[in-house]
């Protein structure tokens, strides 16, 4: 044995040992809370029945203490309210721990058609079923109906019911605003999908591969009667993401080669690739205009699969900020990491705090006592602002009268020559060209993942940077901070020697190499690329997402579209820069790039490369634009 090895081994053993202590400590932990909760809670299950007949599986934790009355709080779920029986308890009650000691009364209910409620399951069911009158059913009639009953029949509740949940729950629980019942009084939609065309698997034409291959290969298997259990997942796919989906070759050998067509989600969703009638009745948003109940949304900067839902459901609910029982929250956080323990870190992004659990005890347990158990306080001691709002650079929490804020600098940067961001256009400026091969697409991230990860929404981008398949244009240095907020609007002269593509833009913050005060190379951060925002769109959805075209061959057209909100700061001695590519591989299937009517049924043949050029002269000038606050 060398020298060495015995010091690395004995590193190594400390390490195991430490992780080992930390697991211990974690699991005991967990057990304490799950203690917690079996002696302080009695669980009962019903079958709640609906105004047509139908019955909905839903478990109660109702306080053995019984010296007050207590609110009932509610999360409806697709994703099953195990474990069942009685006697059998979750671990986890609240959204976070606190609220299991503050004492509310628990309602958890698998929705219609879906584990142990009856019924039939639909996917974004469309919420036609109007007023509530009559016998018809939606989401939103099975959530009255629910309410109705619970109040009436759970021993020892005040008469009034918040309800939570994030992503799928999280659109259950805007789903219950419309035509609330009067005793909804609290809702907190997190993470909440909006427009399942905006959403997950789609953004802005483009589609997610592996999120929408991993999800439905269970979500969307159909029960044989009544089942209590997740079905099983396929076994082969591999932790190779890129690898796999770049072998599994055209959409069409999904269920060629693994679903069978017996995913009725799936087989529905590849016929309808276009923004058409299907989506637009699915769209939540049209229903959103009336919300009665103090509602809190909340969302994540870094959320990578529903960051579209809770700006959309803000948008909407709140009229454009003109209601003020309508609040929004977003931190640096990805998909439900804001009801997790640890906020500090999101990927290779430090955050400098526990953003969490600051979200936990100053927000979100306030905002349900506030509306449940104060005599309707609705923020009497204004606790919450309209929009509270984590600025990523800086760290910190902002809160805003508006969202997105009204003053502020209008700003916009042309594209230019020799990799520049421009405050004017580039009167020598050409074009900037690229080949975009499907054969070898850019990948999403540097790491390797099964295609579906979070980290990479913070992550260093210089992997990309240096590939000749993505082009970068930067600002200079900047002398002094700049805080971006809002949507940036990006309008891009582009032109292919095929018929299709799709347009992926990326803002990075580049972190400089030396330490400006220390003149000390900063080893963590130095020259570090960091993803702030990155958006696509296919490029046959330039004018229409339900009328596609195909692009011209070498003719440089217009594309305009947006990235997503951020509150970032770009800060002194920084960089901002732009990456514009034409794949974003697995995460984002490949564009075949010739024209096809269907992309879920191209053939192996239809995947070409392509010349693509982005324009950046006086006549074409691409240029993004954006708003600019004070500090
Ligand atoms: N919104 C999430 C999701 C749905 C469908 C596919 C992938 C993700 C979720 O409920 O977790």
């Amino acid at each position: 044995m060398n020298k060495k090895a015995l010091p690395r081994l004995f590193g190594l053993f400390v390490l195991l040992v430490l992780a080992g202590f930390t697991q211990a400590a974690e699991t005991k932990k967990q057990d304490k809370r799950a203690d917690y909760i079996r002696s302080h809670y009695a669980k009962y299950e019903y079958q709640i029945p609906m105004r047509d007949g139908i019955k909905l599986f839903t478990s109660v934790y109702i306080p053995y203490d019984k010296k007050s009355e207590y609110p009932m709080m509610m999360q409806r779920t697709p994703y099953r309210v195990a474990p069942y029986g009685a006697d059998k308890y979750k671990t986890k009650l609240g959204p976070s721990e606190i609220f299991e000691k503050e004492g509310f009364i628990f309602v958890f209910q698998d929705v219609r058609g879906k584990f142990m409620s009856e019924g039939k399951y639909v996917n974004m069911r469309p919420q036609d079923a109007g007023d509530k009158g009559g016998k018809a059913t939606d989401d939103a009639t099975d959530t009255y109906d629910t309410i109705d009953w619970l109040v009436k029949n759970v021993p020892n509740n005040n008469g009034k019911v918040g309800m939570w949940g994030t992503s799928y729950p999280g659109y259950y629980t805007s789903v219950a605003a419309i035509n609330s019942h009067k005793a909804l009084k609290a809702i907190s939609p997190q993470a909440p999908i909006a427009d399942w065309f905006f959403d997950d698997f789609h953004r802005n034409g483009a589609f997610s591969t592996p999120m929408a291959f991993i999800f439905f290969d269970t979500f969307d298997k159909q029960r044989d009667g009544e089942f209590a259990y997740w079905p099983k997942g396929m076994d082969s796919v591999t932790p190779d993401g890129y690898e796999f989906f770049r072998n599994l070759g055209p959409l069409s050998n999904v269920n060629k080669n693994y679903f069978k067509g017996e995913r009725p989600f799936w087989n529905e969703l590849t016929e309808h690739p276009n923004y058409d009638s299907y989506w637009q009745k699915r769209d939540l948003l049209q229903h959103l205009d009336n919300v009665k109940p103090a509602t809190l949304v909340v969302g994540g900067w870094y959320d990578t699969e529903d960051l579209y839902g809770p700006l959309a459901t803000y948008k909407k609910m709140s009229k454009d900020n003109k209601k003020d029982n309508v609040h929004i929250i977003m931190g640096p956080w990805y998909h439900g990491q804001w009801n997790s323990k640890d906020g500090s870190k999101m990927g290779e992004a430090d955050l400098g705090f526990n953003t969490s659990e600051w979200f936990q005890e100053r927000i979100l347990l306030p905002f349900f006592k506030d509306n449940l158990k104060d005599a309707d306080s609705n923020n009497e001691a204004g606790f919450l602002a309209q929009a509270t709002i984590f600025e990523t650079g800086a760290n910190r929490w902002r809160e805003f009268d508006t969202w997105p804020p009204k003053q502020g600098k209008d700003v916009t940067l042309y594209l230019g020559n020799n990799e520049k961001l421009l405050t004017h256009k580039d009167k020598q400026g050409g074009f900037s060209d690229y080949i975009s091969d499907p054969k070898k697409p850019v990948p999403h991230s540097a790491h390797t993942s099964r295609g579906w990860d979070r980290p990479y929404m913070a992550e260093d981008q210089r992997f990309t940077a240096r590939r000749t398949d993505v082009l970068v244009f930067n600002t200079d240095v900047a002398t002094e901070d700049q805080t971006i907020a809002g949507a940036i609007d990006l309008n891009l002269w582009f032109s292919t020697d095929q018929s299709a593509a799709d347009i992926v833009v990326k803002l990075v913050d580049v972190f400089p190499g030396m330490d400006a005060n220390s003149n000390k190379v900063d080893k963590e951060t130095g020259n570090r690329h960091e993803l702030v925002r990155w958006g696509i769109i296919r490029g046959r959805f330039r004018n229409s997402m339900s009328i596609p075209e195909p692009f011209e061959a070498n003719k440089p057209t217009l594309v305009k579209f947006e990235l997503l909100d951020v509150l970032h700061t770009i800060k002194r001695g920084h960089k901002l820069q732009i990456q514009v590519q034409s794949s974003m591989f697995p995460f984002m299937d490949m564009n075949p790039q010739k024209y096809v009517d269907n992309i879920f049924k191209a053939k192996a043949e239809d995947y070409v490369r392509a010349e693509h050029k982005l324009y950046h002269s006086d006549k074409y000038p691409s240029s993004i634009e954006f708003k600019v606050i004070d500090r």
